[in-house]
């Protein structure tokens, strides 16, 4: 019999999301009287908005036409769309063919790890978006579950007491590196001078970072940085992801992208953009044309106007979850300049306490310890629904009373 891909049993258990679905649904089949509110996965609840919506609808409709249809186009993207991103996004710091279009942020982050394949030691910041260490479980580059962590994997803590940003000297020698802010699920965003250090650590270690960057448009403080290739020297390092789901709600609809610069080079002095470029064509097909006429349409005046109404309106949700919190005596961070808030339960595990907001309130969030050992006694909270619930959630949160056992606290 053919054998199964080690890297398949060696994952702890099921994906963090889908496991929150599974005991929400549990608890609305106990309690179906109860009206649940969801503050859990990040996912978007608003409206397309008129511009970019147009500029879908124009491209679903063009292809009913002789002279607008289109097939398969290039994988890496339409060029247009490529030099907006470039133009718009990133001032001209990096070029438009070395932008590679794609289906989604989490789509490729799974992609990129076919650059290094298993030989490579990976290194997150704990806590993190799980993909970063499931998707480097999957392809080897890490092994079994320990208890408390992944074999393999250097997990970076951050927490209160280096105010959420690594120790860099932790980063592994020729290793890669995963790093997001604002970041997810903490809300902390990093400055000028911590990502100017990140850079520094990365290439005296000969290391890759990899930088997401999806939620990048909630950045009001104009002196952050909304891009790794804002720091001088990161092209000789970084590859960055990014997305269109979280600025503009494309969560459905499915468009992000990838910056890799053609700087980086391996150790053997070959180019990981002709290795990015020749993944990208083998084993993806283009993102949607109808997508891409979207994006295209986000990134015009209008649309940029849009972006910022939408994350705005999210924003105005994290501060409300922010004060509410703040009124329970709930000390958190983020919130500010991320669609994230990351509040601290000491003296319960972060299943109990999800299961005690869920039985209590009937408010749906994201145990920290599902984003890694330093999110054990974290919740996070996301910004995203409707005003009316996001308003409700923060009236039932004003009630909660910490430490009163859930019958569903199973873990
Ligand atoms: C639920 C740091 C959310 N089913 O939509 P994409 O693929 O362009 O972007 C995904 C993504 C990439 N990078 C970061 C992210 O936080 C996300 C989305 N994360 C969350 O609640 O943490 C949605 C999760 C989705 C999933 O399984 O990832």
């Amino acid at each position: 019999m053919l054998a199964r891909n080690p890297g398949l049993a060696n994952l702890k258990a099921g994906y963090l999301f889908p496991e929150i679905g599974r005991r929400r649904r549990e608890f609305a089949a106990a309690n179906p009287q109860a009206k649940i509110i969801s503050l859990g996965i990040g996912n978007t609840t608003e409206p397309l908005t008129p511009h970019i919506d147009a500029g879908l609808v124009e491209g679903a409709r063009r292809l009913g036409t002789v002279e607008g249809y289109s097939g398969y186009g290039d994988e890496q993207g339409m060029t247009r769309l490529r030099e907006r991103i470039a133009a718009a996004l990133y001032a001209g710091k990096v070029a438009a063919d070395e932008v590679f279009v794609s289906d989604g942020a989490k789509c490729d982050i799974g992609r990129l790890q076919l650059l290094f394949g298993r030989g490579v030691e990976v290194a997150v910041q704990d806590p993190s978006y799980p993909v970063y260490v499931d998707g480097s479980v999957l392809i080897g580059a890490a092994g079994a579950w320990g208890g408390s962590g992944y074999a393999g994997i250097r997990y970076l803590p951050c927490t209160a007491a280096n105010n959420y940003f690594p120790d860099l000297a932790q980063i592994p020698a020729n290793g890669l590196v995963y790093f997001c802010s604002p970041n997810n699920p903490t809300g902390a965003v990093a400055d000028r001078a911590q990502l100017t250090a990140l850079v520094a650590a990365a290439r005296a270690k000969g290391a890759v970072i990899v930088y997401d960057a999806a939620y990048a448009e909630y950045i009001r403080d104009p002196g952050l940085p909304k891009s790794i290739f804002e720091i001088p020297g990161a092209r000789e390092c970084a590859i960055e992801v990014n997305s269109f789901s979280k600025p503009v709600g494309f969560t459905g609809v499915r468009l992000g992208w990838t910056v890799v610069p053609k700087e980086l080079k391996y150790a053997s002095g070959e180019s990981v953009w002709a290795d990015w470029n020749r993944i990208c064509t083998t084993v993806f097909n283009g993102a949607s044309n109808i997508a891409q006429l979207g994006g295209i349409a986000a990134l015009e005046p209008a649309g940029l106007a849009e972006m910022s109404q939408i994350t705005d309106f999210y924003l105005g949700n994290a501060a409300l979850i922010r004060t509410a919190l703040g009124k329970l005596g709930v000390p958190c961070i983020g919130g500010v300049n991320a669609p994230y808030l990351w509040a601290h339960f000491p003296g319960s595990t972060s299943w109990e306490v999800f299961a005690q907001i869920l039985e209590q309130c009937h408010i749906v969030t994201t145990p920290g310890s599902g984003f890694g050992p330093a999110g054990e006694g974290f919740i996070r909270f996301s910004a995203f629904g409707h005003r009316a619930d996001v308003e409700e959630a923060c009236r039932r949160l004003l009630g909660f009373q910490r430490g009163k056992p859930a019958a569903a606290a199973s873990k």
